[in-house]
């Protein structure tokens, strides 16, 4: 009998840690471990995650139950002078600063590279050593962001999970990492990645595009050897678990404790002392409330409590010191003998009287510069009670602010639009408090931690399965000079088409688009074919070419992805029908404009299609103007009747009539009987064309990425064989035809 699959968590470190003087278990600090104690699953799961202390890793291995009965914590132990440069020297100086922007405090060293390298390495063997073939193993978050590969590449049967709990950056600033080219070819080994937002999602398609030259749609992304699934899977904490501790008497008691009698309206700050979460911003907006707002003073107040983190780390130090020197000048300008405009709590608080304080405030204030979701924000709506609510100030820098259509939204680099915004919450009537309350509340109660973890493991371990190249059939075995003709008994009843996509498959692509050549033994073996068979050469290149190159052949020609048409003996066939004037002067001129500053670029203008070709150029220079051509093109056009698409070292723009798959489908629908269609092709294109049949059909893939095909062939050499084997069914048919005759 097999034993269920496990699942097992990943992440920096065990959500709970040991008490030194009573020895109790509390839970860690930070967002990850808010929401992932958040999620209730039914099924027994592992935890696995770094400690430095022997002692305590015991603790934990032996007594992580205690706290959810169903979780096995797994330590695994690590040097402390490791975990520090890794979690220090890279994590922390590295990673967490620029994939939230802050590019000039992001630090690169080469050999603390090469120990957070290590340390992901340590950390997979050590997942390898307890999970098997078909096992669940979810990652979390920027420590780890080789493990993937890791995993992978020794046990491919395991399902790896990735979720990013922090922003992913757009190019622009990814492309900082000297290292951005490996991360992104570790994550790529995952089966899902999961981000909170989908800008997030956008801006790692953009650079698998760009930097990897991998072709994505939104939700997945097709290397070599599978298929990656992407998703946006918004976190949330435990919604109906927080609205009823937040009811509870205590909560309730402490809260009451919490008002002053001066009833003054309290502004709430919970953050990890954190410079992406814009501490100082907060209190300079703060204190700009005071200064632009006098009749305030003495009548609204803010607490900040912000839990100590990364103290090690200097920039945290300087940015203490900062909020330090703040605070004072705040209390300095505005304090009284009896009004205190500001508190601050430098310490975690325990989770009742962060409830308590949630529930009490009148105003919550989030100013992050930066934030992959905020929970904060969360928590704070779903501690609150509607019928006195209180209103959420919230930075639209955060994951969260697109989800909360009812906050009050900020740019906190104004320190302006900070004081106005306090402002409106202070004069705000109870009635739109109440009205935008419930509104949240009822948002976020439709999705809690939990539904965010089973909608991720689910899309992992059912749904989103990597496809991987057995996915679809060889069509001729290595080993057998057999191949499957009884997929083609229908060629002998109604007869045949062969639609061949010529671009890669009779041609060996030269570095220039002129000067390819043709692959005469195809060309042949497609000769002794069209006596059975429609042969249609369905090609990207233009009219011209075609003509040059089959003209005096018996096949049919299809120019431009399909745009146009022509059998022997007839002239070319116009599919197009709508109008190019709306795009294709713009275009040619755009295209040639980048042509003319990019050396040993140019552009190949054809009747309804454009390509800007840049493969002899020097390549750092051509990928900058070619992520810049194809985002202006793709924003100023994207209403009009053109598609565009970069295509490795190219980049095309074309009518949307050359389509391989808009192509077959009006094959086969001016087709008065069924005809039997064999679609073959190598280019991602082609995937189109593959999906496209309908009814009798045949498609086949050349090469080894990942397909929708049915069949497929490794190579030129096997579709060679191909042909003959086709020509040699033919003349046996023949013969069988001959023999009952005579
Ligand atoms: P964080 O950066 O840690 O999380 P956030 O999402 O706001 O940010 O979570 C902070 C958590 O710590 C909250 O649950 C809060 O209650 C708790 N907390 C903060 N200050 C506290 C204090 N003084 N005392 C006690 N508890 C305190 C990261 C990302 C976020 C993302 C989460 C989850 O940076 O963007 O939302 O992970 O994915």
């Amino acid at each position: 009998m097999t034993s269920k699959p496990k699942r097992i968590f990943v992440s920096n470190r065990l959500p709970f840690h040991v008490d030194a003087k009573s020895g109790n278990l509390n839970r860690g600090s930070g967002g990850l471990v808010s929401a992932l104690l958040g999620v209730s699953l039914e099924d027994p799961f592992s935890w696995m995650g770094f400690e430095t202390d022997p002692a305590t890793a015991e603790i934990l291995r032996t007594r992580g139950s205690e706290i959810k009965n169903n979780l096995q914590c797994h330590p695994v132990l690590l040097n402390k002078e490791l975990y520090d440069t890794y979690y220090d020297g890279v994590a922390n100086d590295l990673i967490w600063p620029l994939f939230h922007y802050e590019t000039s405090i992001a630090e690169f060293s080469r050999p603390k590279w090469e120990k957070y390298e290590y340390v992901n390495q340590l950390m997979a063997e050590e997942i390898l050593r307890v999970a098997q073939d078909h096992d669940t193993v979810w990652v979390h978050d920027f420590h780890f962001l080789l493990l993937p590969r890791l995993i992978k590449k020794i046990n491919p049967k395991i399902k790896v999970g990735f979720f990013l709990h922090i922003p992913f950056p757009n190019i622009e600033i990814f492309r900082h990492l000297p290292v951005a080219e490996q991360i992104l070819k570790s994550l790529s080994h995952a089966d899902l990645l999961g981000f909170h937002e989908h800008s997030y999602l956008s801006h790692f398609n953009e650079c698998i595009k760009t930097l990897l030259g991998v072709e994505s749609t939104l939700y997945k992304a097709h290397f070599d050897s599978h298929t990656l699934h992407l998703g946006a899977y918004p976190i949330s904490i435990d919604t109906a678990a927080f609205k009823t501790r937040s009811s509870s008497e205590v909560v309730h008691s402490l809260t009451n404790t919490y008002r002053n009698s001066k009833e003054i309206f309290q502004i709430l700050g919970i953050d990890r002392l954190d410079y992406t979460k814009g501490l100082e911003l907060k209190l300079r907006g703060f204190q700009r409330t005071l200064r632009k707002y006098p009749e305030l003073r003495g009548k609204i107040s803010l607490l900040q409590v912000a839990v100590p983190s990364r103290q090690k780390v200097p920039y945290y130090i300087k940015i203490k010191e900062e909020i330090d020197r703040l605070i004072g000048n705040i209390c300095g300008e505005f304090a009284t003998t009896d009004y205190t405009p500001l508190q601050y709590v430098f310490n975690s608080v325990h989770e009742e009287t962060l409830m308590a304080l949630y529930k009490r405030a009148d105003a919550a204030l989030v100013t992050s510069k930066r934030d992959g979701m905020n929970l904060v924000a969360m928590e704070y709506v779903m501690a609150q009670d509607v019928q006195t609510a209180g209103v959420l100030v919230l930075s639209e820098f955060t994951g969260v602010a697109s989800m909360l259509a009812d906050a009050v939204t900020i740019n906190p680099w104004d320190v302006d639009c900070i004081a106005d915004a306090i402002h409106t919450a202070y004069r705000m009537p109870l009635t739109e408090r109440k009205a935008r309350m419930a509104n949240m509340q009822e948002s976020l109660s439709k999705y809690s931690a939990t539904q965010w973890a089973e909608k991720f493991l689910d899309d992992l371990e059912k749904n989103k399965t990597s496809k991987n190249l057995n996915s679809c059939c060889q069509l001729l075995s290595p080993s057998s000079d057999q191949w499957p003709r009884h997929l083609l008994y229908h060629l002998q009843l109604s007869g045949g088409r062969l639609i061949v996509d010529l671009d890669g498959m009779l041609n060996e692509l030269q570095k220039r688009p002129d000067v390819s050549m043709i692959l005469e033994q195809m060309r042949n073996a497609l000769d002794n074919l069209h006596e059975e068979l429609e042969i249609y050469i369905l090609s990207g290149r233009s009219k011209e070419y075609l003509e040059t190159h089959f003209g005096d052949s018996h096949f049919i020609l299809a120019a431009e992805h399909g745009a146009f048409c022509k059998k022997p003996g007839h002239v070319w066939k116009n599919r197009i029908s709508s109008n190019l004037s709306l795009w294709y002067e713009e275009i040619c001129t755009a295209m040639k404009a980048y042509a003319a500053r990019v050396p040993f670029s140019s552009v190949e203008v054809k009747e309804a299609s454009l390509l800007w070709h840049f493969d002899q150029s020097p390549k750092a220079f051509a990928e900058t103007q070619a992520r810049r051509l194809n985002q202006e093109l793709k924003a100023a056009f994207a209403n009009e009747p053109v598609t565009i698409h970069r295509n490795g070292t190219s980049i095309e723009a074309k009518a949307i009539e050359c389509n391989k798959a808009n192509f077959a489908r009006w094959l086969m629908q001016n087709d008065a009987s069924e005809i039997f269609t064999i679609c073959i092709g190598d280019e991602r294109s082609d995937e189109e064309l593959f999906l496209s049949l309908t009814g009798k059909s045949l498609s086949i893939k050349v090469g080894t990425e990942a397909t929708s095909a049915q069949y497929r062939l490794q190579n030129q050499k096997q579709t060679l064989r191909f042909f003959e084997e086709l020509q040699n069914f033919f003349e046996e048919l023949h013969y069988q035809k001959r023999d009952i005759h005579a």
